[in-house]
């Protein structure tokens, strides 16, 4: 079996204590890393003032990190500048938030040859190498540079956008072209696979082939979607595990018998949160007989605070929430709870059992790993109910769920009253059906799926 190198911008060795804060994604990865053996490379979370820091190396059983910390101004350029303030803002169509600086783009390219050149000596031939997101899109074309000859697949964790968008980027076309240098490019979803294929076609740079190939720059290789998963399982039995349980006894005596409507997001502009605040104003506007008998819970951790986006809508979902409540709260009921910090994911896990509607509507999301979580959470004998943006990857894959446009302010208020109103017979029909989904198609399921497909990918000709 081969080995497995996984690449992602941040890495972040999990032992001991911090397995419990872990994500669902460092958690997966890790599982597959484990199975196989493997090097897990990637930034360590330090910025220096040196130019070209040594890596350092840590093993753990079968596993070994390396990381490398960066440059400090480098750092800015390529994280905070060109893929925080371009590509993320691009890739979720937000055009009007997306800033072009061909400096960005330099440093960009100069840290991703530098993540290759430090990687490049500790690579086999037989090696699997899977690198992650937006942050390393031209590693793989710095690794052919260099002569690697093993399998190297790239995820893509945010949407990619229709072809109208895309091409705003200067450089749209030299990325496409980093992308291909990959054995195996893998989306989240059908629609980022299609705007990718329309991009190749209407740009006369290539072509879709039968089972997920594609003939670009002269030559093939794979594209497909692999829409990832959560652990579910493993999410499910925190949920009712004793510290979630105690947690969401408080949160439910606090209550005092009313339905709990939750968000939890990273505070990211993508997330629709303060769309969400909105909805849940026109809910308690438009059905007068909720008032005082919902309590909405809005979770938002702190996220990318040195952009300035981030800082403008952290301003604008606090005097939204603020408003919110100075409108409608009693002396004895406040509508609205705003949170802005993170918790662990038992906690989150006993909060989601509890509540009735979980409201996840981003305006875009690659996938949104939130819904998954919020069905895995649920019990069978009185199941909440999912309300899901139509623009969440997720909504592909969830049937069951109520879908929503995020934009439809009117439609998010009338679903989530529906939500609130719904006998317990469809809120199981509903559920069970999404909980089937979320189970078999659980992260195992997805790490699985591209580790095969990369491993039959053609390596690249000697
Ligand atoms: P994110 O944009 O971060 O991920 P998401 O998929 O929802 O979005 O994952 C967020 C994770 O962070 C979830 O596990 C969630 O529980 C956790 N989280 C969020 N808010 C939290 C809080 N306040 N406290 C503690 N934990 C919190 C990117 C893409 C997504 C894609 C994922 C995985 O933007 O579209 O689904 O990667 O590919």
């Amino acid at each position: 079996m081969s080995r497995l190198v996984v690449v992602s911008n941040r890495v972040t060795p999990i032992t001991g204590s911090k397995a419990a804060t872990a994500g669902g994604l460092a958690v997966g990865v890790l599982a597959s890393l484990r199975e196989t053996g493997g090097i897990w490379f990637g930034w360590s979370g330090e910025q220096t003032e040196a130019a070209a820091p040594m890596p350092k190396v840590f093993r753990t059983g079968n596993l070994t990190y390396i990381t490398i910390d960066l440059n400090h101004q480098t750092f800015e350029s390529y994280y905070g500048g060109f893929a925080n303030r371009t590509l993320w803002p691009l890739f979720h169509y937000r055009l009007d938030l997306s800033s072009f600086d061909r400096d960005w783009y330099v440093t960009y390219r100069q840290v991703n040859q530098l993540f290759a050149e430090q990687l490049f000596p500790y690579l086999q031939d037989d090696d699997l190498v899977w690198v992650h997101d937006y942050h390393l899109i031209t590693m793989g074309e710095e690794l052919r540079k260099l002569g690697v000859k093993c399998r190297v697949g790239f995820f893509l964790h945010i949407p990619f956008p229709s072809a109208e968008v895309y091409v705003a980027l200067p450089w749209h076309d030299q990325l496409v072209r980093a992308m291909c240098a990959y054995d195996l490019i893998g989306f989240q979803t059908s629609n980022d696979l299609r705007n990718f294929h329309d991009y190749l076609y209407r740009e006369g740079i290539g072509y879709a082939l039968a089972d997920g190939l594609i003939h670009a720059f002269g030559h093939s290789l794979k594209a497909q979607e692999f829409p990832i998963g959560i652990d579910t399982n493993d999410f499910a039995a925190m949920a009712t595990s004793a510290e979630a349980v105690r947690a969401s006894q408080r949160l439910s005596r606090s209550l005092l018998g009313r339905r709990l409507i939750i968000g939890v997001d990273r505070l990211d502009y993508t997330k629709g949160i303060t769309e969400r605040l909105r909805a849940f104003e026109c809910l308690l506007q438009n059905y007068p007989r909720q008032r005082g008998q919902v309590t909405f819970v809005q979770i938002s951790a702190p996220s990318r605070e040195d952009v300035p986006e981030y800082l403008e809508l952290r301003h604008q979902v606090e005097a939204t929430s603020g408003r919110i409540n100075g409108l409608f709260s009693e002396f004895d009921w406040m509508p609205l709870r705003y949170l802005n910090r993170g918790f662990a994911r038992r906690t989150l896990a006993g909060f989601f059992r509890l509540s009735r509607i979980g409201l996840v509507t981003p305006l875009r999301d690659g996938m949104n790993l939130v819904a998954k979580e919020y069905v895995a959470a649920q019990a069978d004998e009185d199941p909440g109910v999912l309300v899901l943006s139509r623009f969440a990857g997720a909504a592909d894959d969830l049937d069951g769920a109520v879908i929503v446009n995020p934009y439809d302010i009117e439609a998010v208020a009338e679903a989530m009253h529906l939500g609130l109103i719904m006998p317990l017979d469809e809120r199981q029909e509903r559920w069970r059906r999404l909980f089937a989904q979320v189970r078999e198609h659980d992260v195992a399921h997805w790490r699985g799926n591209f580790v095969k497909a990369l491993a039959e990918a053609t390596p690249p000709a000697a």
